[in-house]
């Protein structure tokens, strides 16, 4: 593998859970692949799972780790070309790519979507820039539309916990009083498309996902009709896509919330979320610390994905 920015790069999901697996029970297997080598992560957003996983990740695989957290400490990155840099910008992401690869192997990047510039998002500005300048294989530690290494957890988890063959996964949107990205609910989206599950999306009118992305999904606007008979609930806010209020909240209404009742519609479903969660806005305090709350497994799962990724890259450098 070179980079990994969405589900494409993995290849069949089949063999990537089976090398998941394997990696999860042996996860100091692969120590020589990464000796004497330097993983950067960069970060432009917030991250607690990311960070902490992948740099786990990356240690399990015997590589050096530096991460840097462009807005505390380093100088503020412009990033279009062309612009008179006269305001609070000190330094070009052109001249600050090169210089950040030449003291690595591997670059991660976590850059979100800005929800102002749609056309500026959905072509992945930061992240293609840092494919084309750095000369290094780079992957996406969340960017602006997608974050293919919460998806791939979220599948691991999903096959580990499944009873049924082809189970019933619901990824709902839920309140939230702020805006935020579509790159979780596009990729996670992207990532059941590419299964055979039975994949239903459901939000409320005006949170459409882009066409790309929902794919062959079923979208179903009623929460409750969707919850019907499920076997995993996947909460998610995002906010809208469609124009004219690409990155807008557009509701923050607590009747999407995942609570008690609802989880009774399903079919005895596992509670899914990526976290950072906000409760009692996305999920009630009794689902999501229900036995039927996965959401730390989940996450535990982070550090399997980044390895898998991190091993695939290496065993290609
Ligand atoms: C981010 C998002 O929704 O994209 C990161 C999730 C992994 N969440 C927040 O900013 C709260
Ligand atoms: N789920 C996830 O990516 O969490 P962080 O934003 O804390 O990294």
């Amino acid at each position: 593998m070179r980079h990994f920015t969405t589900v494409n790069d993995i290849g069949p999901l089949d063999s990537a859970v089976r090398e998941a697996l394997e990696v999860k029970a042996n996860r100091f297997a692969y120590q020589h692949l990464g000796h004497n080598k330097t993983l950067l992560m960069i970060f432009f957003n917030s991250s607690l799972r990311t960070r902490l996983s992948t740099q786990k990740a990356a240690m399990n695989l015997g590589m050096n780790v530096i991460v840097l957290d462009v807005n505390q400490g380093a100088w503020k990155l412009e990033t279009e070309r062309g612009v008179i840099m006269d305001g609070d910008k000190a330094e070009h992401l052109l001249e600050a790519i090169p210089v950040m690869a030449s003291y690595c192997d591997i670059i991660g990047v976590r850059s979100f979507a800005g929800l102002k510039d749609k056309a500026e998002d959905y072509e992945e500005r930061v992240i293609s820039q840092f494919i084309k300048y750095s000369g290094r294989p780079v992957f996406s530690m969340e960017a602006a539309t997608r974050h293919p290494l919460q998806s791939f957890a979220d599948l691991i988890t999903i096959e580990e916990y499944k009873t049924k063959p082809r189970p019933k996964v619901v990824m709902t949107w839920a309140p939230h009083p702020r805006a935020l990205p579509q790159a979780v609910p596009n990729s996670f989206a992207e990532w059941m498309n590419a299964t055979d599950y039975d994949f239903v999306i459901t939000h409320p009118e005006g949170y459409e996902l882009a066409p790309e992305f929902v794919g062959n999904a079923r979208v179903e606007y009623d929460q409750r009709k969707a919850l019907e008979g499920a076997d995993f609930v996947y909460a998610k806010n995002w906010s809208a896509y469609a124009d004219p209020n690409y990155g807008k909240v557009l509701s923050t209404d607590r009747a999407w919330t995942v609570d008690t009742e609802k989880m009774a519609l399903t079919d005895n479903a596992f509670f899914m979320h990526c976290l950072p969660v906000r409760r009692n806005m996305i999920v009630t305090d009794d689902v999501i610390e229900s036995p039927r709350s996965i959401v730390i497994p989940e996450a535990a799962n982070r550090e399997i994905s980044a390895q898998v990724v991190l091993k695939r890259i290496l065993e290609d450098l």
